[in-house]
Formats: structure tokens, C-alpha cells, sequence
């Protein structure tokens, strides 16, 4: 575990203290990035251009399409790249995870780099990074971490940081309804609408300009659709097959998981996604089971109600085993 201690300020004054005396810092985040990381990436990245560093964005893969627009015209620094620029840094920012599975085509130079490392993180699962990390479970994204991090180093915040402080926050909460919207979460969300962040032109660009290719295979995942366990597990599947028949993106699958909990009774969904030779497992729970003691099983991670891992192996052996690790939380 990274977790130095919870909650307390001493983590987070250590990591405010590398990101002020930096003058060359370069910030990263996990694959398979979401909302929220990217939206701490480039916010952080931003108020620090703003209070004069030399500030670099570095993604381990290309940047998923959804959340170009917050990004505007730059984008951040392809893989090939990282070695470089954190050989070349002061700082060497990870924000939104600290798990090694989730950095891994960085992680060479994330060891290498070990003394110039700082993690801003929210999440219950993750490894010895670094040892300045401030790991903080109770905050719900790593985006009001990072809001309060630029607060705390006195950096200015201009409406594009705003906006990508409001997408970090807004998506990992589920636009404000799920659990973890708490009072942290609305006052920072109050502040960064007052700074000029406008939600409803960044729910548009987030959920209304989907491909058609992602709404057939949406269809081909609801169509996929099992349930189990008396109807509290349900389960999602795409193989291969559905991604060449209707031309959409293994990214695009985003969010799927979300779906069958519309379903009464459902506690848990899950999805299997094949992906070459891996397969891709999300996991979600509505409030009773523990996914991401699941997701650990198979070396993944997570929140308790949103978790996930990838398998190499063959997708019905794959199925098999997740589902019985499923079945047994549930009981
Ligand atoms: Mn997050």
C-alpha cells in the first residue's frame, strides 16, 4: 500500500512543497484514463503554467477521444516521449492512481525517477509509488485533491482550469449522484461554476457528441445482456466480433457498465470486453458488495463500487473464474 497516512496534512504539504520548489515538472496519470485524471492532469498542468513553471503533460496512451475537448488544441506528450522529459524534470507528478498495473509502460522511469515523484490520490488500492504521496480515500476525485492543491499553493486558476477541475469532479461522481457527492465535493463545484466553468456546455461535449458506431455497440452489449444470482448480477460481454461489425473502438465502451443497474434489484454489473488477448473486466456495485476486493483477485483495482482488471486469457475461461469471485461476494 502507498498510503502514508490518511487524511493528513503532512502528505499533502510534502506534496505542495516538490510542486513549488520544481521549476521543470512533468504530470501523468493511469491508462485507460477517465474524466477525472485527465481533467487533474491538465488542470494541475495549467495553474502551474500559470504560476511560471515549465510545465509537460505525458499520457502512457493516445489521449481517448471524449475527452479531447478539454484539452483544446495541445495535447499531451505521447509515451515515447516520457522517458526524456521526466529524466529532464524537477517534479514528477502522478495524478489518480498510484497502482503500478495502471502506470505500467511508465513505470521504468517512474522507478528510475523514484526521489522526484509525487502522487495526488484518492483511491483505496495502489503500491509504494513514491514517498510523497498524498493518498486521501475520503476525497471523491482526485480533481478536488488537485483544486485544493492549486488553493494551497496559491496558483491562479483561468476558466479552462476550472472546466477541467468541474469534468474531473462531475464524472467520477456520476454528474453529482453517486455516494461519494458530499460537501467537499459541492463546494468545490460551487467555486469552479463562480470561477467560470460552465456545466452544461461540458455535459454536451461529454455525453451528447458520441459516435453512432458506440450507440450500435451499446446495443450489442445490452443485447449481451445475463443475469445471475436471482437477478443481482448482471453481466455485459463483447467479444471481437462486435467491435468489426459495428466499427466502433475498444474506448468507447466507457460507461457501458453503468447500464444494467438501471435494473431492479441488480446489485453488481459487470462487463467482459475482449481486447487481442486480453480481456478487460469493469466491475460496479450499487452499495452492498465490494467489487474492488473482486477486481484484486485478478491483480486489478479500484473504488468498492467501481473496479476493474485485465485478463490475459481466453474469454469464456475468464468469465468463468470472474463470475465465481462475483458470486461469492455477493453471498
Ligand atoms: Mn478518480
Amino acid at each position: 500500500m502507498c498510503c502514508v497516512s490518511e487524511n493528513s496534512a503532512r502528505p499533502r504539504d510534502a506534496v505542495a512543497d516538490c510542486l513549488r520548489n520544481a521549476r521543470k515538472i512533468v504530470i501523468t496519470t493511469h491508462l485507460r484514463a477517465d474524466g477525472d485524471a485527465l481533467g487533474s492532469l491538465a488542470a494541475l498542468c495549467w495553474a502551474a503554467r500559470a504560476a511560471g513553471k515549465d510545465c509537460r503533460m505525458a499520457l502512457g496512451e493516445p489521449l481517448p477521444r471524449r475527452y479531447g475537448f478539454i484539452f483544446g488544441q495541445e495535447r499531451p506528450e505521447p509515451l515515447d516521449r516520457f522517458a526524456d522529459l521526466a529524466a529532464g524534470a524537477d517534479a514528477l507528478v502522478v495524478v489518480d492512481t498510484c497502482a503500478e498495473a495502471q502506470l505500467q509502460p511508465m513505470l521504468e522511469s517512474l522507478r528510475a525517477n523514484r526521489a522526484k515523484v509525487a502522487v495526488i490520490d484518492h483511491h483505496a488500492t495502489g503500491d509504494d509509488l513514491s514517498d510523497t504521496t498524498w493518498s486521501d480515500t475520503t476525497a471523491a476525485a482526485a480533481g478536488v485533491m488537485t483544486a485544493e492543491m492549486i488553493d494551497l499553493l496559491g496558483w491562479p486558476m483561468d476558466r479552462p482550469t476550472a472546466e477541467a477541475l468541474f469534468v474531473a469532479i462531475a464524472t467520477d461522481t456520476g454528474w453529482f449522484r453517486y455516494n461519494n457527492t458530499d460537501a467537499r465535493v459541492l463546494a468545490q463545484a460551487s467555486r469552479l461554476l463562480a470561477l467560470g466553468a460552465r456545466p452544461n456546455i461540458l455535459y454536451t461535449e461529454l455525453y451528447h457528441c458520441d459516435r453512432v458506431e458506440r450507440i450500435r455497440l451499446l446495443a450489442a452489449a445490452l443485447d449481451s445482456l445475463e443475469l445471475l444470482a436471482d437477478g443481482q448480477l448482471a453481466v455485459l460481454t463483447l467479444a471481437m466480433d462486435d467491435f468489426v461489425r459495428t466499427g466502433a473502438t475498444g474506448e468507447e465502451t466507457e460507461e457501458f457498465v453503468n447500464e444494467p443497474l438501471r435494473i431492479a434489484g441488480v446489485e453488481a454489473s459487470v462487463i467482459f470486453v475482449e481486447d487481442g488477448e486480453r480481456i478487460r473486466v469493469s466491475l460496479r456495485s450499487r452499495s452492498r458488495v465490494d467489487v474492488a476486493q473482486v477486481a484484486r483477485r485478478f491483480s486489478g483495482g479500484g473504488h468498492a463500487r467501481a473496479a476493474g482488471c485485465r485478463i490475459v486469457g481466453d474469454l469464456a475461461n475468464v468469465k468463468e473464474r470472474v463470475l465465481n469471485a462475483c458470486l461469492a461476494a455477493i453471498k
